[in-house]
């Protein structure tokens, strides 16, 4: 690397991980088992700034490297727009590497004018086992192109550059792994503990360019041991991996006044919400309100219950599940008697509707003021019987909250079960808590607070009737507190 990139490559490697072009956390992986850290570098599309600063990183590595070859090609798919802005910047002819022969026409599995004993430099995104590239390699050579070099802007260091040596293509990265872990670990924006656990598991994890494992083996171990598994982290260390402003505060709330409670203040009379937050309120992280069961709604109910919010420091979430068109949730969520929008710092949503839940809401709010943002909690699961949710929509549901353009706006997830989504920067909220397990009248199914932090993967429990129809409801909160925030201890000490 040329000595006055260095700085650049800093930048850039943090503006990847500021637009989720990589995350750490516990992904599946296309080789069949989990990874620490997961990149995806096909948004950066949508960042012409960030295109720009790839491409001429790539084109003064290409140049610092002396790798001169008559035409440039791209790895399909992601890999496609890099190299063709590599191939205007240096002005070097592209080939096209086609996944699928057309069916009609000429059936040329390469496009573009070359001639057999032509050179072709391989342009790719993310390599891990190399055999995406091999796989471009072995289609180019059948034309009788000759290839001997691949640049590659992320090496993931899992075996990927030995495995395309045997082919005779060397591998030239602008960034390893290593270099990203430490240069995010220098600017602060990722834990020591997050390198090492990364660390430990690439070193384990090596593969082959046939899928398998190096020194064979499932590796189900090193999956086990992965120390990034969002129920083994702490709350302080998945505050600095949210994406969304409310979660990290949240998440930082949490572990600096050690409660995971969540009180779900469902009475009707204002007066009587403000009695609990008041005697709750130095207890709980959450106050949730449904705020259209309560009768005397007014604004001075919502100044009184801001007022408490800061006073114990705890957050508002409204409880609306909201689930119609974009239109009418943005209406829905700043309009109308409640303004929801201007006092919940968090509501909740169904996926029902798509993608399109998140525009909607986000359409309801103008310009944010630096912690006065917002936050959205979706519902991937339910705790009523006979609920209808399977598991198609829970994958959906957690595609919607983890990829594309609003995930900063997801603070987390309202579900059941620990394996409803893996990334750490998400919140789980999970109802239906409490210390004897039943089921109400109306099939709303119970668990302990131990049960749905240590089995069911709940960060935040959240606990109605089980303390707003106690006797004492500030001795209910005190225990409850308590038992979640034991059970979390001992999630995270194991
Ligand atoms: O699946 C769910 C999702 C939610 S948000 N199941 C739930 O019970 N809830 C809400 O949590 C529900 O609307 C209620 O406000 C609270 C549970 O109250 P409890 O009295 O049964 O503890």
């Amino acid at each position: 690397m040329v000595a006055q990139n260095s700085d650049k490559m800093k930048a850039l490697a943090i503006k990847l991980f500021e637009i989720n072009a990589f995350k750490f956390g516990d992904f599946k992986m296309k080789v069949g088992i989990n990874s620490p850290v997961y990149f995806d570098l096909r948004v950066i599309v949508s960042y012409p700034d960030v295109m720009q600063i790839v491409s001429d990183l790539l084109v003064a590595h290409i140049t610092d490297q002396q790798l001169s070859a008559k035409h440039v090609c791209g790895v399909p798919y992601t890999a496609l727009p890099l190299a063709t802005l590599v191939s205007v910047n240096q002005n070097t002819p592209m080939l096209v590497r086609r996944k699928e022969a057309k069916a009609y026409g000429t059936k040329k599995l390469i496009e573009g004018i070359y001639n057999a004993g032509d050179t072709c430099l391989i342009v790719e995104d993310v390599v891990t086992s190399g055999s995406s590239i091999l796989d471009t390699v072995k289609d180019l050579q059948s034309e009788g192109i000759v290839v001997t070099d691949a640049v590659v802007v992320v090496d993931r260091e899992q075996g990927g550059a030995a495995n395309i040596a045997k082919h005779g293509v060397k591998m030239h990265s602008l960034f390893t792994l290593s270099f990203l872990l430490n240069t995010l670990h220098a600017a602060g924006k990722i834990e020591k503990a997050t390198v090492d656990a990364v660390a430990k598991y690439i070193s384990a994890v090596q593969i082959n360019s046939d899928g398998s494992f190096v020194g064979g083996g499932d590796k189900s171990d090193a999956v086990k041991a992965n120390d990034l598994q969002r129920t083994r982290l702490t709350y302080e260390n998945r505050s600095n991996l949210a994406k969304s402003a409310v979660a990290k505060r949240l998440f930082q709330l949490m572990a600096s006044k050690q409660t995971n409670l969540c009180l779900s203040a469902d009475v009707t009379k204002a007066d009587d919400i403000l009695d609990i937050a008041d005697k709750c309120g130095p207890y709980i992280c959450l106050l949730k309100t449904h705020i259209d069961i309560v009768e005397d709604f007014s604004e001075g109910f919502i100044t009184n219950l801001q007022a408490l919010a800061k006073r114990h420091n705890f957050l508002l979430l409204e409880d609306r599940k909201f689930a119609d068109i974009g239109n009418t949730v943005s209406l829905q969520y700043g309009k109308g008697l409640y303004k929801i929008s201007n006092w919940a710092d968090l509501v909740t949503a169904h996926t029902l509707p798509g993608r399109s839940i998140l525009q909607g809401l986000k359409a309801a709010l103008g310009n944010v003021e630096a912690g006065q943002e917002r936050g959205v909690f979706l519902l991937s699961e339910m705790s009523a019987s006979g609920n209808l949710i399977d598991d198609k929509y829970k994958e959906n549901s957690n595609k919607i909250a983890t990829e594309g353009g609003d995930i900063d706006f997801v603070a987390g997830i309202v579900c059941q079960s620990s394996n409803a989504f893996a990334f750490p920067g998400l919140i789980q909220l999970t109802p239906g808590v409490k210390i004897d397990e039943s089921v109400d009248k109306l099939g709303q199914q119970y668990q302990t607070p131990e049960l749905v932090v240590k089995e069911r993967g709940a960060d935040i429990g959240v606990v109605g009737r089980g303390i707003i129809q106690a006797n004492d409801v500030q001795k209910a909160a005190i225990t409850y507190r308590d038992r979640l925030w034991t059970a979390y201890k001992e999630r995270v000490a194991k």
